[in-house]
């Protein structure tokens, strides 16, 4: 299959594919609502770009105030097919129209079992596989630690340095990052134990050495025969889209299936072709005990999955996994439409090959700034980490000053990382070269534009 590239002057889902800013952003329509937000909403829910959005089509965002914004973010590495993507839009509104709710557990239908299929048919392996719905990336992990402890009878969970894992409190407990995540909201979930991380650019380690130090630590804190499970991104996302020395994440593994550790991947950001594979572990030819995916699987329908080893995944009692609205038939239906795009659009060569187009042009623009001390990633997750000139001590505030000046032309890019000093850009797999170009050019020049007066 070939891959599709919107040109810029198509139209998806009624929005041309172009930039077009026609107030500042946020314009005052916008201000207006988030006035209203002010009054409202809780202020622990943060908001990076106030340009509330009105309709998206394609890689395009338009706010309220008519700005057409290009999102390199997609929500969060979640609209990979696009926003407002045909086959997504269609499969929501026709089974919206059936019935959007009964409880799978109360009265099954054949659209969860159909994602469950389609997620034993594409994730690594060709083991007997089982899976589980449930709505978000943290319930995802949540029942992966569950299903790990039920099949092992152990209780202690191995995760990583910069490691996130969501929100709740096992995932807050998984999770490294004290301020925003954790901060004020302990007590956390016990026999958690935290591992130093393979992260090239700052340890300058190989992957056989980073995997020594690990499982020492790991030994060092807690007897192996007490671990049910090793916790770990393949590609770390909100830590700063680190990607691990080759080496790494298949020694650990190997670690894991001679101890009798279940070995969990947590592909909820990297997950569904992003970073220019059906799943990043496929990059380490890892073969995952247990796989999390959440985000990408759905495109934007609030859709999560455990999927693994049969024996594994069939180790809980009857009843012992569910929730009201795990495998939601709307976000089955989704899942089953996005997963058709990404394969009959050719997304994951399409990923991959923006990989090397954000790659190339950063790579021009890093020989010209001294502040780029890494550029990373792999497919369409790409990162920038900014340092102080000529050291790699991390410059946060140039990150801030980056987004922001893409951000006020209308350019949709994020900030991740421990240090807060690093920015990513997950786009829609469906941008449009130029579209892209433009985006790259706005970037590019906020880029070179630091520790210029
Ligand atoms: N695992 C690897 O990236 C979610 C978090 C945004 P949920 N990442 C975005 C924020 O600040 O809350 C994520 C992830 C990885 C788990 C999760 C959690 O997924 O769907 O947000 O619960």
């Amino acid at each position: 299959m070939t891959a599709t590239a919107p040109s810029v002057d198509q139209i998806v889902n009624g929005v041309p594919q172009h930039r077009r800013l026609v107030t500042t952003v946020p314009g005052p329509r916008s201000l207006e609502l988030l006035g209203r937000r002010e009054a409202t909403v809780a202020r622990g829910v943060s908001v990076m770009l106030p340009a509330f959005i009105e309709r998206a089509g394609g890689a395009v965002l338009v706010d309220v105030d008519g700005n057409h914004l290009i999102d390199l973010g997609s929500g969060i590495a979640v609209t990979g097919v696009g926003h407002g993507a045909r086959r997504v839009v269609a499969a929501v509104a026709e089974q919206a129209a059936s019935f959007t709710h009964t409880c799978f557990m109360i009265n099954p239908y054949e659209g969860y079992v159909a994602v469950a299929e389609a997620l034993a048919r594409l994730t690594p392996g060709d083991h007997e596989k089982r899976s589980v719905l449930l709505s978000s990336g943290a319930e995802g992990i949540e029942n992966a630690v569950k299903i790990a402890r039920s099949y092992t009878r152990r209780s202690a969970v191995v995760v990583f340095e910069h490691g996130y894992h969501g929100r709740t409190n096992l995932t807050m407990a998984l999770t490294a990052k004290d301020m925003p995540y954790k901060h004020g909201f302990g007590p956390f979930a016990p026999e958690v134990y935290r591992a130093p991380l393979s992260y090239p650019f700052r340890d300058g380690l190989t992957g056989e050495q980073a995997v020594a130090r690990a499982i020492e630590a790991i030994e060092e804190q807690v007897d192996v025969d007490d671990v049910a499970a090793i916790v770990i991104e393949p590609i770390q996302g909100e830590g700063g889209f680190i990607v691990p020395a080759p080496g790494f994440l298949s020694g650990l593994a190997a670690w894991a299936r001679a101890n009798g550790v279940v070995f969990v991947a947590d592909e909820v950001q990297t997950g569904f072709a992003r970073t220019g594979a059906m799943f990043a572990s496929e990059h380490e030819g890892v073969v995952p005990d247990l796989i999390v995916t959440a985000k990408g699987i759905a495109g934007g329908m609030p859709l999560s999955a455990v999927t693994g080893r049969a024996e594994i995944m069939d180790a809980p009692h009857v009843g012992g996994l569910g929730g009201t609205y795990g495998g939601n038939p709307v976000a089955c239906a989704a899942a089953l439409a996005t997963i058709a795009t990404i394969e009959e659009d050719g997304l994951v060569d399409r990923a991959a090959a923006l990989g090397a187009t954000i790659t190339a042009r950063l790579r021009a623009v890093q020989e010209q700034q001294p502040a780029i001390g890494d550029l990373r990633g792999r497919g369409a997750m790409i990162a920038v980490e900014l340092v102080r000139p000529g050291t790699t001590d991390p410059d946060p505030l140039a990150a801030v000053a980056v987004a922001r000046a893409c951000h006020e032309q209308g350019v949709v890019v994020l900030t991740c990382g421990t240090y807060g000093n690093v920015l990513r850009l997950l786009p829609p797999f469906v941008i449009g070269e130029e579209l892209l170009a433009d985006a790259l050019d706005v970037l590019s020049a906020a880029l070179l534009a630091l520790g210029r007066p």
